[in-house]
């Protein structure tokens, strides 16, 4: 068989350039990260070839010997790495992981209460423009506007008023830690399930850098591809906490059946077919990583270097939400600054450091332009770079955002960009 280089050069061509682009650049999206060669390669493996519809032992299909035992490795490794009764690793992303616990904890129509997207929240915690928000009945908490923060005493009150059947807990920027046993005495006093999105912070909850949901939640999603620094999807787990398990009478069988088969059902056949296993493998990969101790290691400088970036820019008179972080994630308003999170993401972008505009709490700007932008410091971390270089690109950010129409400015910085990139080499590889 031929190479891809050979055989269809015009994809390869692609290919070479976005890996140049990663190694050239400063990669500061807050959900993304570099996996390894190892999980790359598991990836790109001949197990995409298989169906293996069902779980390990109890396929429809025949000849997955291999890949049940690569499934079990994934799940024992995930339940192993968080202190987990069960784990599915089938869901092929973060959204349909939580599909499946929408199917298995509501019915349409049931009152969900979560975290506003414009506070930080996902667009699948019910956003009327998602499926969460179409077929439930979505409500909001967010963040006081003095703080930045949760206050749990709003959210309780909020839940004695809304009585959701389900509260979720999770977010995509929010730069603080959350409360799980006030979550859940909330939960528990309203009568609704909890659910946490672990999917930003799944690495260092893994280290143990933040608190633990899986004792409190009755249900945890996350991908695996932020902070985990896997492949790219999602997966499921269910805390050692034995009330946690119970589930509920199957209306057809009259039998109790317990969380964990309702959500293994719920993602299959409920939500999805067949599981790709070549991922599947990829994820025992970065799971197995996450298990060594450098990955601890690893989770310590994405919080230090996200905390030594955000003491920079607010020296530099930088509005950050919160006044600061906790984990591996800030959100700047800018608007002090007299720019948009758009131009920032553009100016910057054309600098390469590349971030997202984001919605900043009671933004003024619309979602397509917004006042703020995200920054997270999973993927430099993994380069190799510390506190040090974190300030100093806080500091260039800083140039550009000053100067967004300045030519001179911008590929000034684009040098020192590219310079700092090569002192931390990336891939040496386009294929692995
Ligand atoms: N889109 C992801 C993020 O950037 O946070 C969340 O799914």
């Amino acid at each position: 068989m031929k190479h891809l280089k050979e055989q269809d050069p015009e994809v390869y061509q692609v290919l070479e350039n976005e890996t140049r682009r990663q190694n050239d650049g400063m990669e500061l999206i807050a959900s993304e990260n570099f996996v390894t060669r190892a999980v790359i390669q598991a990836m790109g493996s001949t197990l995409t070839n298989k169906y293996a519809e069902g779980l390990p032992g109890k396929r429809y299909y025949g000849g997955c010997h291999h890949v049940d035992v690569v499934e079990d490795v994934a799940r024992n490794r995930a339940k192993a790495l968080f202190n987990a009764e069960w784990a599915n690793v089938q869901p092929h992303s973060g959204a349909t992981a939580n599909a499946a616990v929408y199917l298995t904890f509501l019915k349409p129509g049931d009152t969900l209460l979560g975290l506003d997207l414009s506070h930080g929240g996902h667009l699948t915690h019910g956003s009327p423009v998602n499926f969460s928000g179409i077929t439930y009945d979505a409500r909001f908490y967010g963040v006081e506007k003095e703080t930045g923060r949760l206050d749990m005493n709003v959210i309780r009150d909020k839940a004695r008023e809304i009585r959701p059947r389900m509260i979720s807990i999770g977010a995509s920027a929010y730069p603080r830690d959350f409360d799980y046993e006030a979550f859940r005495s909330i939960a528990d006093e309203v009568g609704a399930f909890l659910w946490m999105d672990m999917a930003h912070t799944a690495g260092l909850i893994a280290a143990r850098l933040l608190n633990d949901p899986l004792p409190h939640a009755h249900v945890v999603s996350t991908t695996t591809h932020k902070t985990l620094r896997g492949p790219r999807g999602g997966m499921l787990l269910i805390g050692k906490d034995s009330e946690n398990t119970l589930g509920k009478v199957a209306p057809k069988s009259g039998r109790v059946k317990m969380w964990s088969e309702l959500l293994d059902s719920a993602v299959f056949p409920g939500t999805q077919g067949g599981p790709l296993m070549h991922v599947i493998a990829s994820k025992a990969v970065a799971l197995g990583e996450a298990l060594k101790d450098d990955f601890t290691e690893y989770q310590k400088k994405v919080v230090a270097n996200s905390k030594a970036m955000a003491a920079r820019f607010l020296e530099m008179d930088y509005h950050l939400v919160s006044g600061g972080t906790d984990n591996h994630l800030m959100l700047i308003d800018l608007r002090n600054k007299n720019i948009t999170g758009k131009q920032a993401e553009e100016a910057l972008g054309r600098a390469d450091l590349t971030v997202n505009k984001n919605m900043v709490p009671f933004d003024t700007q619309s979602p397509f332009v917004t006042s703020g932008i995200r920054i997270g410091s999973p993927a430099m971390t993994t380069r190799g770079m510390g506190e040090d270089v974190f300030r100093r690109i806080a500091e260039l950010m800083d140039q550009v955002i000053t100067n967004p129409e300045s030519d001179t400015v911008i590929e000034k910085v684009r040098g020192e960009v590219h310079q700092l990139c090569e002192q931390y080499p990336l891939y040496d590889f386009v294929i692995a």
